[in-house]
């Protein structure tokens, strides 16, 4: 699929820390070491509703780790799919009596120019699961020949107990896990079944549903082998990091690292396992079946600054779940009109500590709340918040400009 066109990136003219990122599976901070390009697949959109403020959080967040790697000195090669078959986009569909591929196209469009207006460097590989159908095949085979598959009437499910490592990725129990897999589109209770936990590798056409033909029947992929299929093709295994919220955790990323090293054994899947928080609204977290959301593009629509928006997001320490606001954005404006009127001087506070300091805290489990920290600091020393105002850095605007847009993508 095509993906959004990316915003110019100032090249910084000092090379930050090597970048070290919470891993979930091992629930510790962990250097990345990137050999040739960092390799990156973070989990996209199901396109049936517009992009919401969960969703932004989430990309922005690991638009901050694609700038970290490039301030570190690496190439990064970047992947996101896009689950453009899958029952809730169906469901909606025949909901709202619209075709659901029109639907999912729409939807996919309007994310991109959401990501564009937030200025998230896109994806090289952006890569739709209807596409990848023929990769999900060759994948399903590769696990059958391991012994991992059988049938359950039309649909095809993987045995969770062929993965030694199964349950690695999450560190969960099993009570955990089975609590929770009927929540995130899991079947537990279905009868036939070898383990409740055993997912969907391929689903038999139904009626009225989509189908593409295949060795075993007509039928559609499940949702974990779509992921794992799309980035062992584009970045292959032990790829530098899995991204996406903290609600993939399980089953999504703990079966789609399973199929992966069943499939190829002796492989980890990702090296790190990486989660941003749960955004809520109105007390609850912000979801497209809860309907509790807020839009990007409404938002964008009503005139508001796509880098308040951004502003807000980068407020909140990736990993923690917080609950969205009209305050917290009114407050961002404001900012903004400060740090505006502090960059339009030209000259101020030494600007060269505020680059490192915010690389330094972007590097560190990409702390975006300390490199606003430091960005703020040299606001109120240049504006003279404590009646000092320091100018005596003459080229201090278009420094800190150009870390705040390379670093943190804030243009202002
Ligand atoms: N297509 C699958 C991933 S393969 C999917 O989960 N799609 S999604 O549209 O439901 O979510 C897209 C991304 O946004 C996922 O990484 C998901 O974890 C994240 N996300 C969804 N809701 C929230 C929320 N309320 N807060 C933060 N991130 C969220
Ligand atoms: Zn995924």
């Amino acid at each position: 699929m095509r993906s959004w066109p990316s915003p110019d990136v100032p090249h910084l003219p000092v090379t930050g820390p090597a970048v070290r990122l919470h891993d979930t599976s091992t629930d510790a901070h962990v250097e990345t070491k990137p050999r040739g390009p960092a390799r990156l697949y973070v989990c996209g959109i199901t396109p049936y509703d517009a992009t919401h403020i969960g969703h932004a959080a989430t990309y922005v967040a690991f638009d901050l780790l694609v700038r970290a790697w490039r301030n570190a000195g690496h190439e990064v090669t970047y992947v996101q799919n896009v689950t453009d078959v899958d029952d809730p986009l169906l469901e909606r569909a025949e909901k709202v009596k619209v075709d659901w591929v029109a639907l999912a196209e729409r939807e996919t469009q309007l994310f991109r120019d959401d990501m564009e207006a937030l200025r998230v460097l896109p994806p090289a590989h952006y890569v739709g699961a209807v596409e990848s159908i023929p990769l999900v095949v060759e994948l399903i085979e590769r696990l059958q020949s391991a012994g991992a598959v059988y049938q359950v009437e039309s649909d095809l499910y993987y045995s969770v107990t062929a993965d030694p490592a199964f349950g690695e990725v999450s560190g969960w129990d099993r009570e955990r896990m089975l609590t929770i897999f009927g929540e995130r589109g899991g079947d537990p209770d279905r009868a036939g079944k070898k383990d409740p936990l055993d997912c969907v590798l391929w689903r038999g056409e139904r009626e009225g549903e989509p189908s593409w033909p295949s060795p075993f029947g007509p039928g559609r992929p499940g949702w974990h082998v779509e992921c794992t299929a799309i980035a062992l093709e584009t970045i292959g295994a032990t790829f530098d990091v899995q991204a996406g919220g903290s609600d993939l955790v399980f089953p999504h990323h703990e079966m789609g690292a399973g199929h992966a090293q069943v499939a190829l054994p002796g492989q980890r899947f990702a090296q790190v396992y990486a989660h941003a928080g749960m955004v809520a609204f109105d007390g609850e977290k912000m979801s497209k079946s809860k309907g509790n959301l807020v839009f990007v593009s409404a938002l964008r629509h009503s005139d508001v600054d796509p880098m308040a928006i951004r502003l807000v997001l980068l407020r909140q320490h990736y990993r923690s779940d917080w609950e969205w606001t009209d305050a917290l954005l009114w407050d961002a404006v404001d900012t903004l009109s400060d740090w505006r009127r502090a960059l339009s001087l030209g000259a101020g506070a030494p600007a060269e500590p505020v680059v490192s300091r915010v690389l330094e805290a972007l590097a560190d489990d990409l702390d975006a709340p300390a490199a606003l920290a430091a960005v703020q600091a040299w606001v109120d020393a240049t504006l003279g918040a404590d009646g000092l105002a320091d100018t005596s850095d003459r080229d201090a605007a278009a420094t800190v400009h150009r870390v705040l847009d390379a670093a943190l993508g804030l243009s202002l």
